[in-house]
């Protein structure tokens, strides 16, 4: 089994509904979740005039290869309502591989580590949350640090359930 962390966002509907369905949606696809993040109300970043997010982090692990792991996160959105839409806009799941392992993936369809999740606090603070020593496989930096480190300055609240 591959030791995967997936992010999952949404902004449209009952969106801790959606990140509850999303999570048992790929424990039913073949992803054996394994421990998951606290759910937070995130600032929208990189497209601003849209709904705040709910966004988590969860630790998978899979016998998939990383393109069927890709399709099978698609069949989920797609399942959720999930259609193409505005690049980065409003989406009602939207689950995105972070790291697989400590394996590059670098194609026109994926990008393995996701390029964008040193630069995410919506991304870094969940994930820090389960796993703040782990490494970054290209920078070497550790979640912690990445954390430290980024200019991003939106805002990421805890929800409490
Ligand atoms: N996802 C995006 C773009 N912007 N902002 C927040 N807060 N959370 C997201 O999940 C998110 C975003 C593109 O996938
Ligand atoms: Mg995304
Ligand atoms: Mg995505």
């Amino acid at each position: 089994m591959k030791r995967v962390y997936l992010s999952l966002g949404s902004n449209v509907g009952d969106r801790i509904e959606r990140l509850q369905n999303a999570l048992q949606a790929l424990a039913e696809d073949g992803i054996q979740v394994r421990r998951v993040s606290s759910f937070y109300k995130t600032e929208p970043v990189d497209f601003q005039p849209q709904a705040w997010f709910a966004n988590c982090v969860a630790e998978t692990e899979t016998d998939l290869m990383p393109m069927q792991l890709l399709r099978a996160c698609q069949r989920v959105e797609r399942a959720l309502g999930r259609r193409r839409g505005v690049a980065k806009g409003p989406r009602p799941i939207d689950i995105d591989i972070l790291l697989y392992e400590n394996i590059v993936v670098r194609s026109h369809e994926l990008n393995i580590p996701h390029p964008r999740m040193e630069e995410r606090r919506f991304v870094l603070i969940p994930l820090g949350e389960l796993a703040p020593s782990l490494h970054h496989p290209v920078s070497q930096r550790t979640v912690q640090e990445m954390l430290h480190e980024t200019q991003d300055m939106s805002q990421v609240t805890r929800m409490r359930l």
